[in-house]
């Protein structure tokens, strides 16, 4: 529990390492993390879908339990859609339900994976009509994104094949990068679409869109107002993802993340509950552009970043694992706040490496909690989230939805 006193301590402490505890509690309020309307759902591995009960049984309920994680946590006012799982006959009346749960629609997420069309590959199967078809699919989506009021179109690509010479890659490559020249002539202004590189899985030889050097490479090409995303379970072993992200922030060209916890592959687990570390050093990257674009009152890259949570709860309780998700999230950049610049800035300057790696990692030692609480307070939030939401009745009321809710 938190009182006063630990409190106390705690803004003495950080008065003591010169941290502005004002100006990390406005950051901290701007936070938002998308959650993702799949995450509601029934979902499970190759070898089985668990059905649960309680779970929504379409769209408008998938938005009525969103609702529920940014009711109580204040976190997550947005929820990314996926087409066709999401279609549905009236995007209007979509859009009002969600809007008067008081979140609204995020990022529209096309689906060129669940069709046998595309069992080859979708914008980049060696037949043209498949191809049309799929190019179709993601210029409807952003005529949906268009119709919820959303300015994210967000692409995954599954393209790829599994033996050497199954197909021409360089072929591959001029097709996909056709459709999404034509998919982007589509967008509004304001609009982004953002590019999810995976290296492997669904294919296991290559995949079309392998990595971020990729994603970069043709959102370079289609124009500004497409965008790299980043899901922090598509890597290989030993990727340094920080540094791919302050890469991306460099060049102006990181749109957004999909957050996830791996210890393996794209395991799809609760942010932060294996790789804590590298999801505050990501934030370590994010927060040192964020001062540098704020100090120059000119880029504003690090600060429209789309923040999303991509899991796969096929266990876990689906709420209260993501509430779980963004908590996570909102400790360990608020932990990435706590850095004392001044201290890492000298460091660096004197090349003092070790005291340099302190600063950062000092930051990552603190206990934020009293923080969190007084940030929660000061927005008229429950300090203690889950336990709230867990007391609030939600999960009982729900369960006269039965077993056999939507799955994709
Ligand atoms: C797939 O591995 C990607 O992470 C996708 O972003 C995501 O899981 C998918 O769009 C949900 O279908
Ligand atoms: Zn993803
Ligand atoms: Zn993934
Ligand atoms: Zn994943």
């Amino acid at each position: 529990m938190i009182n006063d006193a630990r409190i106390q301590v705690f803004e003495a402490h950080q008065a003591d390492r010169g941290i502005s505890l004002e100006e990390v509690k406005r950051r901290l309020k701007q936070l938002k993390i998308e959650t993702p309307s799949w995450g509601y759902g029934d979902s499970g591995t190759r070898f089985q879908v668990f059905k649960k009960a309680g779970v929504p049984r379409t769209t408008f309920e998938k938005m009525e339990d969103a609702a529920q994680v940014h009711r109580f946590t204040g976190l997550s006012p947005s929820v990314a859609i996926h087409i066709p799982w999401d279609k549905v006959d009236d995007y209007s009346r979509l859009r009002e339900h969600t809007e008067s749960l008081g979140i609204k629609i995020g990022a529209v997420n096309p689906n060129l994976f669940q069709d046998d069309d595309y069992m080859l590959g979708s914008i980049t199967h060696t037949d043209q009509a498949i191809r049309r078809k799929a190019t179709a699919h993601l210029r409807e989506c952003v005529a949906i994104a268009r119709e919820v009021g959303s300015d994210i179109v967000s692409l995954w690509l599954a393209d790829g094949t599994n033996y050497p010479g199954q197909a021409d890659i360089r072929k591959r490559k001029r097709w996909m990068e056709e459709a999404l020249r034509e998919t982007y002539r589509e967008l509004d202004q304001g609009m982004r679409l953002l590019i999810e590189y995976k290296f492997f899985e669904p294919a296991f030889y290559h995949t079309d869109l392998a990595d971020w050097g990729m994603a970069f490479n043709l959102a370079t090409k289609l124009g500004p107002q497409a965008e790299v995303l980043v899901d922090t379970g598509h890597h290989p072993q030993g990727t340094n993802v920080e540094h791919l992200v302050a890469y991306l922030l460099d060049e102006e060209r990181l749109g957004g993340f999909h957050f996830n916890g791996r210890k393996y592959a794209d395991d799809d687990l609760i942010v932060g509950t294996t790789n804590p570390y590298e999801i505050f050093l990501i934030f370590y990257q994010i927060v040192a552009a964020l001062r540098e674009e704020e100090n120059a009152g000119a880029r504003r890259t690090a600060e429209r970043i789309a923040y999303m949570i991509d899991q796969s709860h096929n266990i876990e309780p689906k709420i209260p694992a993501m509430i779980r998700s963004v908590l996570n999230v909102q400790t360990l950049y608020a932990k990435a706040l706590l850095i004392n610049w001044k201290e890492l800035e000298e460091a660096q300057v004197d090349l003092d490496v070790l005291r340099a790696e302190a600063a950062v990692r000092e930051a990552f030692e603190q206990d934020v909690e009293p923080l969190l609480h007084m940030v929660r307070e000061e927005r008229g939030l429950p300090p203690e989230p889950m336990k709230a939401f867990l007391e609030s009745g939600y999960v009982e009321k729900i369960q006269d939805r039965g077993v056999g809710g939507a799955s994709w």
